[in-house]
Protein backbone atom coordinates (compact mmCIF):
# COMPACT_ATOMS: atom_id res chain seq x y z
CA UNK A 1 0.00 0.00 0.00
CA UNK A 2 1.50 3.12 -1.18
CA UNK A 3 -0.36 5.29 0.69
CA UNK A 4 -2.41 5.36 3.79
CA UNK A 5 -5.71 6.94 2.17
CA UNK A 6 -7.35 3.08 2.22
CA UNK A 7 -6.72 3.31 6.03
CA UNK A 8 -8.15 6.64 6.50
CA UNK A 9 -11.55 5.49 5.47
CA UNK A 10 -11.65 2.39 7.96
CA UNK A 11 -10.10 5.42 10.66
CA UNK A 12 -9.67 8.94 11.37
CA UNK A 13 -5.99 10.73 10.51
CA UNK A 14 -5.84 11.03 14.63
CA UNK A 15 -5.22 7.40 14.56
CA UNK A 16 -3.47 6.48 11.83
CA UNK A 17 0.21 7.20 12.26
CA UNK A 18 3.35 7.31 9.84
CA UNK A 19 5.72 9.25 11.48
CA UNK A 20 9.41 7.41 11.53
CA UNK A 21 9.48 8.54 15.61
CA UNK A 22 6.26 6.98 16.12
CA UNK A 23 6.91 3.57 13.52
CA UNK A 24 9.66 3.14 15.93
CA UNK A 25 7.53 3.66 18.89
CA UNK A 26 5.08 1.28 18.08
CA UNK A 27 6.33 -1.24 16.13
CA UNK A 28 8.81 -2.55 18.34
CA UNK A 29 8.47 -4.63 21.91
CA UNK A 30 11.93 -4.99 24.82
CA UNK A 31 13.95 -6.73 22.42
CA UNK A 32 16.59 -4.78 20.06
CA UNK A 33 17.95 -7.32 17.95
CA UNK A 34 15.20 -7.03 15.45
CA UNK A 35 15.03 -4.64 12.49
CA UNK A 36 11.87 -2.21 13.08
CA UNK A 37 10.17 -1.34 9.69
CA UNK A 38 6.19 -0.95 10.22
CA UNK A 39 3.96 1.11 7.22
CA UNK A 40 1.81 2.81 9.85
CA UNK A 41 0.15 2.38 13.10
CA UNK A 42 -3.27 2.46 13.45
CA UNK A 43 -5.52 3.25 17.06
CA UNK A 44 -9.06 1.22 16.60
CA UNK A 45 -11.16 1.98 19.32
CA UNK A 46 -13.65 -0.40 18.72
CA UNK A 47 -14.16 -4.18 17.04
CA UNK A 48 -16.26 -3.43 13.82
CA UNK A 49 -12.98 -1.10 13.07
CA UNK A 50 -10.96 -4.38 13.45
CA UNK A 51 -13.18 -5.88 11.41
CA UNK A 52 -12.59 -3.33 8.60
CA UNK A 53 -9.19 -3.69 8.77
CA UNK A 54 -8.87 -7.13 8.33
CA UNK A 55 -10.99 -7.20 5.25
CA UNK A 56 -8.81 -4.39 3.85
CA UNK A 57 -5.59 -6.69 4.96
CA UNK A 58 -6.99 -9.23 2.95
CA UNK A 59 -7.94 -7.71 -0.09
CA UNK A 60 -4.18 -6.14 -0.09
CA UNK A 61 -2.22 -8.86 1.35
CA UNK A 62 -1.00 -6.60 3.93
CA UNK A 63 0.70 -8.15 7.41
CA UNK A 64 -1.37 -6.86 10.46
CA UNK A 65 0.54 -6.58 13.67
CA UNK A 66 -1.38 -6.95 17.17
CA UNK A 67 0.08 -4.35 19.62
CA UNK A 68 -0.04 -4.22 23.53
CA UNK A 69 2.23 -2.69 26.10
CA UNK A 70 5.23 -4.07 24.02
CA UNK A 71 6.99 -5.23 26.73
CA UNK A 72 7.51 -8.76 25.47
CA UNK A 73 10.87 -10.02 24.79
CA UNK A 74 10.65 -12.62 22.15
CA UNK A 75 9.55 -9.54 19.58
CA UNK A 76 6.25 -11.04 18.95
CA UNK A 77 5.17 -7.20 19.09
CA UNK A 78 7.79 -6.45 16.43
CA UNK A 79 7.25 -5.19 12.93
CA UNK A 80 10.32 -5.60 10.96
CA UNK A 81 8.16 -5.96 7.28
CA UNK A 82 6.12 -3.36 6.24
CA UNK A 83 3.25 -4.27 8.60
CA UNK A 84 0.41 -2.25 10.04
CA UNK A 85 0.74 -2.31 13.57
CA UNK A 86 -2.81 -2.17 15.42
CA UNK A 87 -2.18 -0.59 18.76
CA UNK A 88 -4.75 -1.35 21.52
CA UNK A 89 -3.99 1.73 23.09
CA UNK A 90 -7.40 3.26 22.95
CA UNK A 91 -9.24 0.58 24.08
CA UNK A 92 -8.50 0.57 27.02
CA UNK A 93 -12.16 0.56 28.95
CA UNK A 94 -13.20 -1.51 31.99
CA UNK A 95 -16.64 -2.31 30.54
CA UNK A 96 -18.57 -4.22 33.30
CA UNK A 97 -17.98 -6.01 36.39
CA UNK A 98 -20.73 -8.63 38.32
CA UNK A 99 -19.99 -9.23 41.48
CA UNK A 100 -22.42 -11.99 41.91
CA UNK A 101 -20.59 -14.02 39.11
CA UNK A 102 -17.09 -11.94 39.82
CA UNK A 103 -16.45 -11.48 36.45
CA UNK A 104 -14.85 -8.31 35.33
CA UNK A 105 -15.55 -7.49 30.98
CA UNK A 106 -12.43 -5.34 29.93
CA UNK A 107 -11.70 -4.13 26.62
CA UNK A 108 -7.54 -5.92 25.37
CA UNK A 109 -5.91 -2.84 26.12
CA UNK A 110 -6.42 -2.40 29.69
CA UNK A 111 -3.18 -2.07 31.96
CA UNK A 112 -2.44 -4.91 33.96
CA UNK A 113 -1.97 -3.11 36.80
CA UNK A 114 -5.38 -1.00 36.46
CA UNK A 115 -7.16 -4.54 36.30
CA UNK A 116 -5.15 -5.41 39.82
CA UNK A 117 -6.08 -2.31 41.05
CA UNK A 118 -9.65 -2.46 40.03
CA UNK A 119 -10.29 -6.00 41.50
CA UNK A 120 -8.60 -4.77 44.55
CA UNK A 121 -11.33 -1.33 45.17
CA UNK A 122 -13.85 -4.14 44.52
CA UNK A 123 -12.67 -6.13 47.61
CA UNK A 124 -11.37 -9.35 45.41
CA UNK A 125 -7.68 -9.94 43.36
CA UNK A 126 -6.76 -10.73 39.86
CA UNK A 127 -3.30 -12.78 40.90
CA UNK A 128 -1.07 -12.85 37.76
CA UNK A 129 1.36 -10.41 37.84
CA UNK A 130 4.77 -10.03 36.91
CA UNK A 131 7.59 -6.91 36.95
CA UNK A 132 5.97 -5.36 33.64
CA UNK A 133 2.38 -5.33 34.59
CA UNK A 134 2.35 -1.31 35.07
CA UNK A 135 2.68 -1.34 30.88
CA UNK A 136 1.66 -4.79 29.96
CA UNK A 137 -1.81 -4.82 28.28
CA UNK A 138 -4.35 -7.63 29.11
CA UNK A 139 -4.63 -8.35 25.34
CA UNK A 140 -1.16 -9.39 25.25
CA UNK A 141 -1.01 -11.01 28.43
CA UNK A 142 -3.72 -13.47 26.98
CA UNK A 143 -1.90 -13.54 23.50
CA UNK A 144 1.02 -15.09 25.25
CA UNK A 145 -0.77 -16.68 28.21
CA UNK A 146 1.44 -14.71 30.70
CA UNK A 147 2.83 -16.35 33.86
CA UNK A 148 4.96 -14.39 36.48
CA UNK A 149 5.47 -14.49 39.91
CA UNK A 150 2.90 -16.36 41.13
CA UNK A 151 1.69 -18.91 39.13
CA UNK A 152 2.77 -22.03 41.72
CA UNK A 153 -0.29 -20.62 43.49
CA UNK A 154 -2.55 -18.97 41.22
CA UNK A 155 -1.48 -20.47 37.67
CA UNK A 156 -1.52 -18.73 34.28
CA UNK A 157 -3.38 -15.88 32.26
CA UNK A 158 -5.18 -19.18 30.82
CA UNK A 159 -6.56 -20.37 34.48
CA UNK A 160 -8.56 -16.55 34.81
CA UNK A 161 -10.14 -16.05 31.28
CA UNK A 162 -13.67 -17.50 31.21
CA UNK A 163 -14.50 -15.45 28.09
CA UNK A 164 -13.51 -13.89 25.11
CA UNK A 165 -14.54 -11.69 21.53
CA UNK A 166 -12.01 -12.26 18.99
CA UNK A 167 -11.62 -11.04 15.64
CA UNK A 168 -10.35 -13.52 13.52
CA UNK A 169 -8.19 -13.62 10.65
CA UNK A 170 -11.18 -14.21 8.57
CA UNK A 171 -12.52 -11.01 9.52
CA UNK A 172 -15.22 -12.89 11.94
CA UNK A 173 -16.32 -11.74 15.12
CA UNK A 174 -17.02 -14.70 17.84
CA UNK A 175 -17.27 -14.39 21.41
CA UNK A 176 -15.66 -17.66 23.23
CA UNK A 177 -17.42 -19.13 26.36
CA UNK A 178 -19.06 -15.76 27.64
CA UNK A 179 -18.07 -16.28 31.28
CA UNK A 180 -19.49 -19.68 31.60
CA UNK A 181 -18.36 -21.83 34.73
CA UNK A 182 -19.47 -25.13 32.97
CA UNK A 183 -20.17 -25.35 28.87
CA UNK A 184 -19.40 -29.00 27.90
CA UNK A 185 -20.47 -27.98 23.65
CA UNK A 186 -17.29 -29.09 22.40
CA UNK A 187 -14.20 -27.27 21.11
CA UNK A 188 -13.20 -24.66 23.60
CA UNK A 189 -11.87 -21.90 21.09
CA UNK A 190 -10.84 -19.66 23.65
CA UNK A 191 -7.82 -22.01 24.64
CA UNK A 192 -6.66 -21.55 20.94
CA UNK A 193 -6.06 -18.19 21.08
CA UNK A 194 -4.93 -17.86 24.58
CA UNK A 195 -1.10 -18.27 23.76
CA UNK A 196 -1.78 -17.79 19.54
CA UNK A 197 0.73 -14.61 19.90
CA UNK A 198 -1.73 -12.92 17.47
CA UNK A 199 -1.39 -15.11 15.00
CA UNK A 200 -4.84 -16.20 14.52
CA UNK A 201 -6.82 -12.87 15.02
CA UNK A 202 -7.29 -10.46 17.74
CA UNK A 203 -8.31 -10.46 21.15
CA UNK A 204 -10.45 -7.30 21.25
CA UNK A 205 -12.31 -8.27 24.79
CA UNK A 206 -11.44 -10.49 27.78
CA UNK A 207 -13.63 -11.81 30.73
CA UNK A 208 -11.86 -12.01 33.37
CA UNK A 209 -12.62 -14.24 37.36
CA UNK A 210 -11.35 -12.74 39.90
CA UNK A 211 -10.33 -14.55 43.12
CA UNK A 212 -11.15 -13.61 46.85
CA UNK A 213 -9.33 -11.13 48.23
CA UNK A 214 -5.94 -11.92 49.19
CA UNK A 215 -4.96 -12.48 53.30
CA UNK A 216 -1.36 -10.24 53.83
CA UNK A 217 1.54 -11.89 52.70
CA UNK A 218 4.97 -12.69 54.14
CA UNK A 219 7.93 -12.40 51.82
CA UNK A 220 11.39 -14.55 53.45
CA UNK A 221 14.62 -13.87 51.19
CA UNK A 222 17.03 -17.13 52.07
CA UNK A 223 20.44 -17.39 51.46
CA UNK A 224 21.50 -20.79 49.52
CA UNK A 225 25.13 -21.89 49.10
CA UNK A 226 24.42 -25.05 46.54
CA UNK A 227 21.99 -24.79 43.55
CA UNK A 228 20.65 -28.34 44.40
CA UNK A 229 19.49 -27.00 47.72
CA UNK A 230 17.12 -24.89 46.54
CA UNK A 231 14.97 -27.24 45.59
CA UNK A 232 15.44 -29.26 49.08
CA UNK A 233 13.95 -25.81 50.16
CA UNK A 234 11.21 -26.11 48.46
CA UNK A 235 10.17 -29.14 49.30
CA UNK A 236 10.95 -28.10 53.02
CA UNK A 237 8.46 -25.58 52.46
CA UNK A 238 5.78 -26.70 50.50
CA UNK A 239 5.09 -29.92 53.00
CA UNK A 240 3.95 -27.49 55.76
CA UNK A 241 2.57 -24.42 53.83
CA UNK A 242 0.68 -23.61 50.91
CA UNK A 243 3.34 -21.18 49.10
CA UNK A 244 2.54 -17.92 46.75
CA UNK A 245 5.59 -17.66 45.20
CA UNK A 246 8.95 -19.25 45.11
CA UNK A 247 11.78 -17.52 43.17
CA UNK A 248 15.47 -17.41 43.25
CA UNK A 249 18.26 -15.61 42.02
CA UNK A 250 22.11 -15.72 42.21
CA UNK A 251 24.47 -13.41 43.48
CA UNK A 252 25.47 -11.49 39.62
CA UNK A 253 21.67 -10.84 39.31
CA UNK A 254 22.04 -9.46 43.25
CA UNK A 255 24.78 -7.27 42.38
CA UNK A 256 23.49 -6.13 38.89
CA UNK A 257 19.73 -4.84 40.87
CA UNK A 258 22.33 -3.04 43.81
CA UNK A 259 24.51 -1.72 40.96
CA UNK A 260 21.44 -0.09 38.48
CA UNK A 261 19.15 1.09 41.74
CA UNK A 262 19.23 2.25 45.78
CA UNK A 263 18.22 -1.56 46.89
CA UNK A 264 20.21 -2.98 49.49
CA UNK A 265 21.39 -6.79 50.27
CA UNK A 266 18.60 -8.81 52.09
CA UNK A 267 21.19 -9.38 55.12
CA UNK A 268 25.13 -8.25 54.92
CA UNK A 269 26.33 -11.95 53.96
CA UNK A 270 26.56 -12.24 50.39
CA UNK A 271 25.55 -16.07 49.29
CA UNK A 272 25.56 -17.91 45.58
CA UNK A 273 21.76 -17.99 45.46
CA UNK A 274 19.12 -16.62 46.67
CA UNK A 275 15.56 -17.98 47.46
CA UNK A 276 12.62 -15.81 47.79
CA UNK A 277 9.53 -17.02 49.40
CA UNK A 278 6.27 -15.70 49.55
CA UNK A 279 3.02 -17.11 52.02
CA UNK A 280 -0.05 -15.98 53.94
CA UNK A 281 1.22 -14.11 57.41
CA UNK A 282 -0.64 -16.51 59.62
CA UNK A 283 1.50 -19.28 58.30
CA UNK A 284 4.25 -17.78 59.93
CA UNK A 285 5.07 -20.46 62.62
CA UNK A 286 4.98 -23.23 60.14
CA UNK A 287 7.00 -21.21 57.57
CA UNK A 288 9.51 -20.70 60.28
CA UNK A 289 9.47 -24.63 61.41
CA UNK A 290 10.08 -25.26 58.02
CA UNK A 291 12.98 -21.99 57.76
CA UNK A 292 15.01 -24.17 61.33
CA UNK A 293 14.80 -27.01 58.96
CA UNK A 294 16.33 -25.76 55.94
CA UNK A 295 18.81 -24.29 58.75
CA UNK A 296 19.79 -27.51 60.48
CA UNK A 297 20.12 -29.70 57.33
CA UNK A 298 22.48 -27.17 55.71
CA UNK A 299 20.31 -25.64 53.16
CA UNK A 300 20.11 -22.24 53.83
CA UNK A 301 22.71 -20.18 55.80
CA UNK A 302 20.64 -16.94 56.76
CA UNK A 303 17.92 -15.21 56.23
CA UNK A 304 15.41 -12.30 56.59
CA UNK A 305 11.41 -12.01 57.14
CA UNK A 306 9.37 -8.83 56.04
CA UNK A 307 7.85 -7.35 58.73
CA UNK A 308 6.07 -5.01 57.14
CA UNK A 309 4.31 -4.38 53.13
CA UNK A 310 7.11 -1.88 52.68
CA UNK A 311 9.94 -4.50 53.75
CA UNK A 312 7.97 -7.43 51.27
CA UNK A 313 8.24 -4.80 48.60
CA UNK A 314 11.57 -4.43 49.56
CA UNK A 315 12.59 -7.49 49.05
CA UNK A 316 10.67 -8.08 45.93
CA UNK A 317 12.31 -5.67 44.35
CA UNK A 318 15.34 -7.32 44.48
CA UNK A 319 14.14 -10.20 42.10
CA UNK A 320 11.47 -8.12 40.03
CA UNK A 321 13.94 -5.24 38.94
CA UNK A 322 16.92 -8.25 37.44
CA UNK A 323 15.70 -7.91 33.67
CA UNK A 324 15.66 -4.26 33.97
CA UNK A 325 18.97 -3.74 35.33
CA UNK A 326 20.80 -6.30 33.10
CA UNK A 327 19.61 -4.49 30.28
CA UNK A 328 22.19 -2.62 29.56
CA UNK A 329 24.77 -5.37 29.05
CA UNK A 330 22.50 -6.52 26.19
CA UNK A 331 21.91 -10.15 27.43
CA UNK A 332 20.92 -12.85 25.27
CA UNK A 333 17.94 -14.28 26.63
CA UNK A 334 16.49 -18.50 27.59
CA UNK A 335 12.98 -18.43 29.32
CA UNK A 336 13.45 -21.98 29.81
CA UNK A 337 11.22 -25.12 31.69
CA UNK A 338 11.61 -28.51 33.05
CA UNK A 339 9.59 -30.31 35.46
CA UNK A 340 10.53 -29.23 38.75
CA UNK A 341 12.16 -32.94 39.34
CA UNK A 342 14.36 -32.48 36.60
CA UNK A 343 15.45 -28.63 37.73
CA UNK A 344 18.32 -29.81 39.69
CA UNK A 345 20.28 -32.61 36.76
CA UNK A 346 18.80 -29.85 34.21
CA UNK A 347 20.51 -26.34 35.80
CA UNK A 348 23.44 -28.90 36.39
CA UNK A 349 23.72 -29.76 33.17
CA UNK A 350 23.63 -26.33 31.41
CA UNK A 351 26.14 -24.79 33.86
CA UNK A 352 28.31 -27.37 32.71
CA UNK A 353 27.96 -26.38 28.69
CA UNK A 354 28.16 -22.80 29.63
CA UNK A 355 31.17 -22.88 31.41
CA UNK A 356 32.73 -24.98 29.28
CA UNK A 357 32.45 -23.46 26.05
CA UNK A 358 31.89 -19.82 27.37
CA UNK A 359 34.02 -19.19 30.07
CA UNK A 360 34.84 -15.53 29.06
CA UNK A 361 30.69 -14.92 29.49
CA UNK A 362 29.15 -14.13 32.71
CA UNK A 363 25.67 -15.90 32.75
CA UNK A 364 22.89 -14.77 35.24
CA UNK A 365 20.53 -17.42 36.84
CA UNK A 366 17.64 -16.11 38.21
CA UNK A 367 13.29 -17.13 37.70
CA UNK A 368 10.28 -19.06 39.00
CA UNK A 369 12.47 -22.00 40.23
CA UNK A 370 8.91 -23.08 42.18
CA UNK A 371 7.45 -23.59 38.76
CA UNK A 372 10.22 -24.92 36.85
CA UNK A 373 10.59 -22.13 34.83
CA UNK A 374 14.30 -20.74 34.62
CA UNK A 375 15.63 -17.40 33.36
CA UNK A 376 19.31 -17.87 31.49
CA UNK A 377 20.81 -14.37 30.62
CA UNK A 378 24.63 -14.69 28.99
CA UNK A 379 25.35 -10.83 29.51
CA UNK A 380 27.75 -9.10 26.60
CA UNK A 381 31.24 -8.49 27.30
CA UNK A 382 32.14 -5.31 26.48
CA UNK A 383 34.18 -6.10 23.96
CA UNK A 384 32.56 -7.96 21.48
CA UNK A 385 30.13 -6.33 19.16
CA UNK A 386 26.42 -7.37 19.59
CA UNK A 387 26.03 -9.49 16.54
CA UNK A 388 29.57 -11.23 17.52
CA UNK A 389 27.99 -11.85 20.93
CA UNK A 390 24.63 -13.49 19.39
CA UNK A 391 26.38 -15.01 16.91
CA UNK A 392 28.46 -17.04 19.63
CA UNK A 393 25.10 -17.67 22.04
CA UNK A 394 23.44 -19.26 18.64
CA UNK A 395 25.92 -21.95 18.64
CA UNK A 396 25.15 -22.71 21.91
CA UNK A 397 21.72 -23.32 21.06
CA UNK A 398 21.48 -26.71 19.52
CA UNK A 399 23.07 -28.11 22.64
CA UNK A 400 21.32 -26.32 25.07
CA UNK A 401 17.79 -27.08 23.17
CA UNK A 402 18.67 -30.75 22.88
CA UNK A 403 18.81 -30.62 26.36
CA UNK A 404 15.68 -29.55 27.02
CA UNK A 405 14.42 -31.80 24.69
CA UNK A 406 15.88 -34.74 25.95
CA UNK A 407 14.31 -33.15 29.58
CA UNK A 408 10.81 -32.94 28.20
CA UNK A 409 11.34 -29.34 28.94
CA UNK A 410 10.09 -25.78 26.96
CA UNK A 411 12.32 -23.87 24.80
CA UNK A 412 9.91 -20.76 26.21
CA UNK A 413 7.84 -20.83 29.32
CA UNK A 414 6.48 -17.42 29.35
CA UNK A 415 7.89 -15.38 26.66
CA UNK A 416 6.70 -16.67 23.87
CA UNK A 417 8.56 -18.02 20.52
CA UNK A 418 7.67 -14.53 18.65
CA UNK A 419 10.73 -14.23 16.24
CA UNK A 420 13.43 -15.05 18.67
CA UNK A 421 12.52 -18.37 19.26
CA UNK A 422 10.59 -19.36 15.90
CA UNK A 423 13.08 -21.41 14.25
CA UNK A 424 14.24 -23.54 17.31
CA UNK A 425 10.21 -24.60 18.22
CA UNK A 426 10.82 -28.19 16.60
CA UNK A 427 13.09 -28.96 19.85
CA UNK A 428 9.86 -28.30 22.12
CA UNK A 429 6.75 -29.45 19.38
CA UNK A 430 6.78 -32.19 17.24
CA UNK A 431 6.05 -32.37 13.41
CA UNK A 432 2.72 -33.21 12.93
CA UNK A 433 2.00 -30.98 16.30
CA UNK A 434 3.85 -28.03 14.12
CA UNK A 435 1.79 -29.22 11.09
CA UNK A 436 -1.18 -29.18 12.98
CA UNK A 437 -0.91 -25.87 13.88
CA UNK A 438 -0.18 -24.50 10.30
CA UNK A 439 -3.48 -26.21 9.49
CA UNK A 440 -5.34 -24.28 12.32
CA UNK A 441 -3.92 -21.37 11.44
CA UNK A 442 -4.99 -21.36 7.67
CA UNK A 443 -8.79 -22.10 9.24
CA UNK A 444 -9.06 -18.76 11.15
CA UNK A 445 -6.28 -16.87 9.19
CA UNK A 446 -6.72 -18.28 5.54
CA UNK A 447 -4.91 -15.64 3.67
CA UNK A 448 -1.92 -14.87 6.66
CA UNK A 449 -2.50 -11.51 7.67
CA UNK A 450 -2.29 -11.65 11.48
CA UNK A 451 1.18 -11.41 12.86
CA UNK A 452 3.10 -12.91 9.60
CA UNK A 453 6.35 -14.79 10.80
CA UNK A 454 5.71 -14.72 13.94
CA UNK A 455 5.93 -18.52 16.31
CA UNK A 456 5.62 -20.28 13.01
CA UNK A 457 7.73 -19.07 9.94
CA UNK A 458 6.01 -18.16 6.70
C1 LIG B 1 11.10 -12.01 34.91
O1 LIG B 1 10.78 -13.08 35.43
C2 LIG B 1 10.69 -11.74 33.50
O2 LIG B 1 11.71 -11.13 35.54
C3 LIG B 1 11.86 -11.31 32.63
O3 LIG B 1 10.05 -12.85 32.95
C4 LIG B 1 12.92 -12.35 32.50
O4 LIG B 1 14.39 -10.75 31.53
C5 LIG B 1 14.14 -11.95 31.65
O5 LIG B 1 14.86 -12.82 31.16
ZN1 LIG C 1 9.79 -14.46 34.31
Amino acid sequence: MKDTGALKEIFPSSRVKTDQADLMHWGTDWTRSFDIAPQAIVFPQCADEIVALVKLARDRSLGLVPSGGRTGLSGGAVASNNEIVVSFDRMNQIKEFNSTDRIVRCEAGVITKNLQDYALDKGLFYPVDFASSGSSQIGGNVATNAGGIKVIRYGLTRDWVVGLTVVTGKGDIIRCNRGLVKNATGYDLRHLFIGSEGTLGFVVEVEIRLAPGPKPQRVLVLGVNRLDDILNILECFQQRIVLTAFEFFSELALQKVLKHGDGQRPFPESCAFYALVEFDAEADEEAAIAFEEALDRDWVTTGVISQSDAQASALWSLRENISESIAADTPYKNDLSVRISEVPGFLSDVDHIVNQHYPEFDVCWYGHIGDGNLHLNILKPESLSIDAFFERCHQINPELFNLIEQRGGSISAEHGVGLLKRDFLSYSRGDSEVGMMRELKAVFDPDGVMNPGKLLSV
